[in-house]
């Protein structure tokens, strides 16, 4: 009897190391209300092991004290108000406790004021856009990862799927308003370091707030299944300390300015086009239309050989910039600029034997960045 019972309780307090313990556990993560979350978490947790511990010791002693084979004999009744009472009374006042706290939590979360930055992000199919709305500054942020290592045709580096080609920039020690919200279908920002899985809801601004105490990078995903390539649009938020964010806000701020866009509307030869082209195409593109340019039908359509790329440079530029509503062709004139733009159109009518095609059907095969914004001052 005795060992049985050692053996239960070693069974079950092992459970609770399991649980306990880094990587198996919930991350304590760095900022206040993730460890709100997990103490939370843990209290909930103990609670839970304690009613199991009860419960079970109760069953374990009654099956074997009891059993019919010593000649015990069931007592019967029925409605019992005394334990009627008390197992309706003693689960209520267990969930009264636990959610006393849990309310306190949820109050927290929700109290965004007094924050210094406010940052709204954006879900898109399949990525993240960053807007610092005081600073001026507002970016994409796209995977990093190959579509090479995808394809497993080359090893997968140390953050497969979960690096981004620009991060999210936030200061330490500093209160940051989150306002969520979607551009198509239900997206979630999840950072498990920050205790956040934030509902990104089309039409819907949801807040939220995160107050980074170390500086590092952390890493999180969509929480929410948002179509075919929904784990292909990951998080990274860098943390640094408040100068050098002063100092990368400055950049970018230089980088967004009317001369550095007067730069970007500047002629380039068909080389650099091809080139920026290939990479941005990467980027942007070949998520569903392939490196091959063949696409995944009827989904996401070949770009080899396509009417639409091999077409008048003005019908093709209005195309990308409009996308096609209600499919997956997003517009992407909110998206990239006029550069990047004219450099995958340039790139597309290039490759898989496109060129033969467009100069087959009497159409110029470069497009610089001014036709681009020429198409698009004329929407
Ligand atoms: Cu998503």
């Amino acid at each position: 009897m005795t060992q049985r019972i050692i053996l239960f309780l070693s069974l079950f307090l092992s459970a609770i190391y399991a649980f306990a313990t880094p990587g198996i556990n919930m991350p304590y993560g760095v900022t206040p209300i993730s460890h709100e979350v997990y103490q939370l978490h843990m209290a909930g947790f103990y609670v839970c092991c304690v009613i199991g511990f009860v419960v079970f010791s109760v069953l374990i002693y009654s099956l074997i004290k009891y059993r019919k084979s010593k000649g015990a004999v069931a007592s019967h009744f029925h409605e019992h108000i005394g334990v009627e009472i008390l197992w309706t009374i003693i689960p209520f006042l267990i969930l009264v406790v636990l959610a006393i706290p849990a309310t306190i939590v949820l109050a927290h979360i929700h109290n965004t004021q007094q924050s210094s930055l406010t940052i709204k992000i954006t879900g898109y199919q399949w990525k993240w856009k960053y807007e610092y709305l005081d600073q001026g500054v507002s970016y994409f942020s796209l995977l990093s990862t190959s579509q090479e290592e995808i394809n497993n045709e080359k090893p997968k580096q140390e953050w497969f799927l979960l690096d981004v080609d620009k991060p999210m920039m936030v200061p330490i020690n500093t209160k940051i308003k989150l306002l969520v919200t979607s551009d198509d279908v239900i997206h979630a920002w999840w950072v498990p370091e920050f205790g956040i899985k934030q509902d990104a809801i089309p039409g819907y601004i949801n807040e939220n707030w995160i107050y980074i105490t170390q500086p590092g990078t952390y890493r999180g995903q969509c929480g929410e299944l948002c179509g075919t390539n929904h784990g292909f649009m990951p998080i990274v938020v860098k943390a640094v300390p408040q100068e050098e964010f002063n100092q990368w806000v400055s950049t970018q701020q230089k980088l967004m300015s009317p001369l550095a866009q007067q730069e970007r509307i500047k002629n380039l030869s068909e080389p650099e086009l091809l080139q920026l082209g290939k990479v941005e195409y990467e980027k942007s593109c070949a998520m569903c239309h392939q490196n091959n340019g063949e696409g995944l039908p009827p989904t996401f359509p070949p770009l080899k050989k396509s009417r639409v790329i091999t077409g008048q440079a003005t019908a093709t530029i209005s195309f990308v910039l409009t996308g096609v509503p209600g499919t997956a062709m997003q517009a992407f004139g909110d998206q990239l600029d006029d550069k990047t733009l004219a450099a995958i159109i340039t790139y597309t009518r290039h490759a898989w034997g496109n060129d033969v095609l467009t100069v087959r059907h009497k159409n110029i095969l470069n497009i610089q960045p001014i036709d681009v914004k020429k198409v698009r001052e004329n929407k």
